[in-house]
């Protein structure tokens, strides 16, 4: 499942002339090609000035990886530098087909319409959207130029699969200039009920642009069930169970519910390094009794602010003490030049410092706060020395912190408490499942989690594993792809 070369390896250097092979013709003919906002490589930039590709972490890339290598297919995204874009270039078996984006189109297709108009729209507006008819204007050209990458280098017939809100409109688009392709969408993130999606000026042309696929994939039933309804009522379309007439085709939505690489994070969990890190961890944190972990991209939709409330609360009626129970919190940064991130990251860090000026001593905090990536060892070591998991987001397409947790505990040891709006709820029903928005909820949950008796944890952690074992990344991705050929 990996690609040729291993990870920080150089796949290949850009800048004179060395970008790529067959530069122009590259990636022409695929039988298969995906459409995603980023190519699965970054470019790093090494001490010495020079630049290279490094495949992207995450278990996406990994999943493709395989239908797109293994057939010689191409990869259609934007390099995530602004300004030029490089040739085309071939890695991993791959053609790399890079999109270029301008400092503005950045500014308005990706922070402005993706991120602060979809994304809150698509999380039951946790923070209100905002809509601006620019964005709007270049979300659709930076969707054409998706587009005609696309049609360029996808072969007589071939096998096409576009990711998530930011490329909503190829779909259609896309089938407009190649009605001989078999068209998939997927959408990580949740899609919103009938009543909220209408708020969206350009809620007719989404639709339409998705329904331009022939298979719309989603996380959970409830969300397929939501587009389906929508297109039954604001198009007037003839719609039955998973399926919607139009343009003389059938479009099929259905769920198909996202995992990881179970035995990939099993595997470096269970690392001796691994599990000895976990133990300097515990050691580091002052030896407490109980670990109380959270792992999130710093963003509103999380609940960082619900973990952090609870676990003051509970500081404060005293049912919890520090140094006897400490939590840890993993803020990654992101989209951080877009404002509702700016606000939501002050207000975290306040509480953060107010908890810890309250309950903390002198070099013994009561919350560990980290602002920053950390390398995936570390984090395997963390779920791994982490007694108590609090995943509490307001609204989630899947979760795969939820997931790597319990894939990472082949000790059985450790509770899962998760929010019943992340898509893995459906899934890991052995965890204390919580409503974020119900505080005293949340407290109760967290409490029973920190005091639960070891063989009763072990039960849950078995029966969620076992489910995961089954319903792995390899899983998802063979589903989709089977369900998408089966249409052509
Ligand atoms: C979207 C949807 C859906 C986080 N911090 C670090 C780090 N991570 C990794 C985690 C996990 C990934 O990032 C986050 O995935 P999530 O699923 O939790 O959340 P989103 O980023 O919002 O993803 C989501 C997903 O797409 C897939 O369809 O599940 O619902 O919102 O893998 O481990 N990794 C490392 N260091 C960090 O500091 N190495």
């Amino acid at each position: 499942m990996n690609l040729a070369l291993p990870d920080g390896a150089a796949l290949s250097k850009v800048g004179g002339g060395m970008a790529g092979t067959a530069a122009g013709r590259t990636g022409a003919d695929s039988p298969v090609v995906v459409v995603a906002n980023r190519l699965p490589v970054d470019q790093v930039t090494d001490p010495d000035g020079s630049t290279r590709w490094q495949r992207s972490p995450g278990g996406l890339v990994t999943a493709l990886e395989p239908f797109v290598a293994g057939r010689g297919g191409a990869w259609v995204g934007w390099s995530g530098s602004a300004g030029e874009a490089p040739e085309p270039f071939e890695s991993g078996g791959m053609s790399l087909i890079p999109v270029p984006l301008s400092e503005e189109e950045v500014d308005r297709y990706y922070e402005g319409m993706s991120n602060a108009s979809l994304w809150p729209l698509y999380h039951d507006v946790v923070e209100k959207p905002e809509y601006h008819r620019t964005w709007w204007d270049t979300y659709v050209q930076v969707n054409k130029r998706f587009t005609e990458r696309a049609a360029e280098v996808a072969a007589e017939g071939a096998i096409v699969w576009v990711h998530d809100y930011q490329l909503q409109l190829v779909p259609a688009m896309l089938r407009q200039q190649r009605p001989d392709l078999t068209i998939g969408f997927f959408l990580h993130i949740p899609f919103p009920p009938f009543e909220l999606f209408t708020q969206l000026p350009w809620r007719s042309a989404i639709v339409e642009g998705l329904l331009g696929a022939d298979l719309v994939g989603f996380q959970r039933p409830a969300a397929a069930a939501n587009f389906v309804h929508l297109a039954r009522r604001l198009h007037d379309l003839p719609a039955r169970g998973s399926t919607i007439e139009y343009d003389g085709r059938t479009v099929t939505a259905r769920s198909f519910p996202i995992s990881i690489d179970v035995k990939a994070f099993e595997e470096l969990a269970s690392r001796p390094d691994v599990v000895k890190r976990a133990e300097e961890i515990r050691a580091e944190l002052g030896n407490p009794r109980k670990i109380i972990l959270g792992v999130d991209r710093l963003d509103y939709t999380k609940g960082i602010a619900v973990r952090l409330n609870a676990f003051q609360e509970l500081l404060e009626d005293g049912v919890v003490e520090v140094p006897d129970t400490v939590m840890v919190q993993v803020a990654t940064p992101s989209r951080e030049r877009v404002e509702h991130y700016v606000h939501m990251r002050e207000t975290i860090e306040q509480q953060v410092g107010h908890i810890n000026g309250v309950f903390g001593t002198l070099g013994g905090p009561a919350v560990h706060y980290i602002n920053q990536s950390v390398p995936r060892e570390e984090l395997a070591a963390l779920y791994r020395a982490a007694d108590v998991m609090l995943v509490t987001p307001y609204r989630d397409g899947m979760n795969l912190v939820a997931k790597e947790y319990v894939a990472a505990r082949s000790d059985l040891g450790g509770t899962l408490v998760l929010s019943e709006f992340a898509g893995a709820a459906a899934e890991l029903k052995q965890a204390f499942l919580v409503n974020p928005h119900d505080i005293a909820g949340v407290k109760n949950q967290l409490l029973r989690a920190l005091r639960i008796e070891p063989a009763e944890a072990a039960r849950r952690m078995r029966a969620m594993r076992r489910h995961l074992a089954r319903n792995d990344l390899e899983h998802w991705a063979n589903s989709f792809f089977d369900a998408l050929q089966a249409k052509a």
